[in-house]
């Protein structure tokens, strides 16, 4: 079987990851621009300043993606360039440069698939509480609507959050992302509110105005398993998907929270402070969603924990390896010895990638799905100056192989983008973690070089995956 011709074969990016230019044309400073240059918070203290400098390469980058046949580019626009303080008055400048990016990408019949908001918070916002305060709602219902506007002429696909999951918990259990803020259960589920909230608002802006095209959200997909049937690690298993899978994905699909997690969250006075407006607002809106976007690396293989600890860390702290107990203490996830496992202890499943979309299908129905990342990090071999790529061929065929299995089984995915189309700034990890089909020389000004993987993705793409 070919993939369907309306299936999107894509690949991502996000602005912090790869533009650079961080003070360039009236750009902002962003919470990332502040957080990443905090000694000891990334490794080697890398940041994005300078990134892979797309933002003067775009045109170069983009080519590229065209030679590689690439059908839909999914990038991120950068808040602080449009809004550098977050609100007040357009930076005419940061929408020129996505005009550019977007109008090269239609130049070479690539479809942009923008997402809104992958990170890189105005600084000004997070000094005012960021995601914990209604300011930061306000002014990104602010900032998509003049996203809409600007390019809603010709974008079709816009994702409003990614995932939400981890900027929080990161943000305000573990402390490893921006603001920075360790163990602050109640400012991380009053955030993910407050996240969804300003998700609804901008579907219905968009929806109100008759924009022609797609809105959605992008979570991880991280779907959890017993480790075995053990009833108190199955209890496990079923606590760590309602709260972080179901806290996540209902709000947005079925407009309600999972009564599970609302009544835990009571009892220990978690729950966010809501209003019955908003509370109406989630329900209105959740069928306006047109699609959910997955990013699927891993599952979890969780059993109850059995230490006094709850959690110290996460998928992405760099140094530990999995075997974080969850925020609450109930489970933990740990690492098995009959899997496979990639350089930084992500586990590699495309079986559990599969029984996943199964799991959403059966708790979601037919929303279109489009998996907005899933990729390989690792430290490419080069030999004989070839990058020599060939474990992330692997790791992107077989996840490509479940989709077109679940494609085939009728779930209805529309789309696929590689994490990532050319080698950026892992968040945490530098430059070392590597998931391009594009190879960035930072040894040699930062020259492009095309990997094994990106013959192969163009093979795939040409052939509409019918090999597989
Ligand atoms: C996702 C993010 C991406 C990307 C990817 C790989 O969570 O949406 O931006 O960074 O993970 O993560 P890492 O670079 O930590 O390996």
């Amino acid at each position: 079987m070919k993939m369907p011709n309306n299936f999107l074969f894509g690949a991502a990016s996000a602005s912090y990851q790869v533009e650079g230019a961080w003070n360039e044309d009236g750009k902002g400073v962003s919470n990332w621009d502040v957080f990443s240059k905090i000694p000891g918070k990334t490794f080697e203290n890398t940041n994005g300043d300078v990134a892979v400098d797309h933002y003067h390469r775009y045109k170069e980058d983009i080519g590229l993606m065209a030679e590689m046949g690439l059908e839909s580019y999914r990038f991120s626009i950068s808040w602080p360039r449009i809004f550098p303080n977050g609100t007040g008055e357009v930076n005419e400048k940061g929408l020129e440069f996505y005009n550019n990016v977007i109008d090269e990408c239609l130049k070479h019949n690539i479809v942009p698939f923008v997402t809104l908001y992958h990170w890189d918070l105005p600084q000004a916002l997070e000094e005012k509480g960021g995601w914990r305060s209604q300011e930061t709602v306000d002014a990104f219902v602010r900032f998509a609507d003049t996203c809409f506007q600007a390019f809603g002429d010709r974008v079709r696909h816009w994702i409003t959050f990614n995932e939400t999951v981890i900027f929080c918990s990161l943000g305000y259990l573990s402390g490893a992302h921006p603001p920075g803020i360790e163990g602050d259960v109640k400012a991380y589920f009053q955030a993910t509110h407050n996240v969804f909230v300003a998700h609804a608002r901008a579907v219905e802006i968009f929806k109100k105005a008759g924009y022609d095209g797609e809105i959605g959200i992008t979570h991880v997909f991280s779907p959890s398993f017993s480790i075995d049937n053990d009833p108190d690690n199955k209890f496990a298993e079923m606590h760590a998907n309602e709260y972080a899978t179901h806290w996540f994905y209902d709000p947005i699909l079925k407009g309600t929270y999972p009564e599970y997690v609302v009544n835990g969250l009571e009892a220990k006075g978690f729950l966010p402070e809501w209003t019955e407006e908003e509370l109406d607002l989630l329900k209105r809106t959740a069928p306006m969603n047109d699609f959910i976007g997955l990013n699927y690396y891993c599952p979890q293989r969780v059993m109850k924990n059995d230490s006094a600890l709850v959690m110290a860390g996460g998928r992405e702290n760099s140094t530990g390896r999995p075997g974080n107990p969850s925020f609450d203490g109930v489970y933990k996830t740990v690492m098995m010895d009959d899997k496979v496992y990639t350089k930084w202890g992500w586990e590699i499943a495309p079986d559990a990638f599969l029984e996943g979309m199964r799991m959403l299908k059966d708790r979601y129905g037919d929303i279109k799905i489009y998996i907005t990342e899933n990729g390989l990090g690792d430290e490419d071999p080069i030999v004989d100056g070839e990058i020599m790529d060939t474990p992330r061929i692997e790791y992107i065929e077989s996840h490509l192989r479940a989709v077109k299995h679940a494609v085939q089984e009728g779930i209805n995915v529309a789309g696929y983008y590689a994490w990532s189309v050319i080698d950026l700034l892992s968040w945490l990890n530098g430059y070392k973690k590597q998931y391009g089909f594009i190879y960035v020389d930072h040894k040699n000004g930062l020259a492009r070089k095309k990997k094994k993987s990106f013959y192969w993705y163009q093979e795939i793409i040409a052939t509409r995956a019918e090999d597989l």
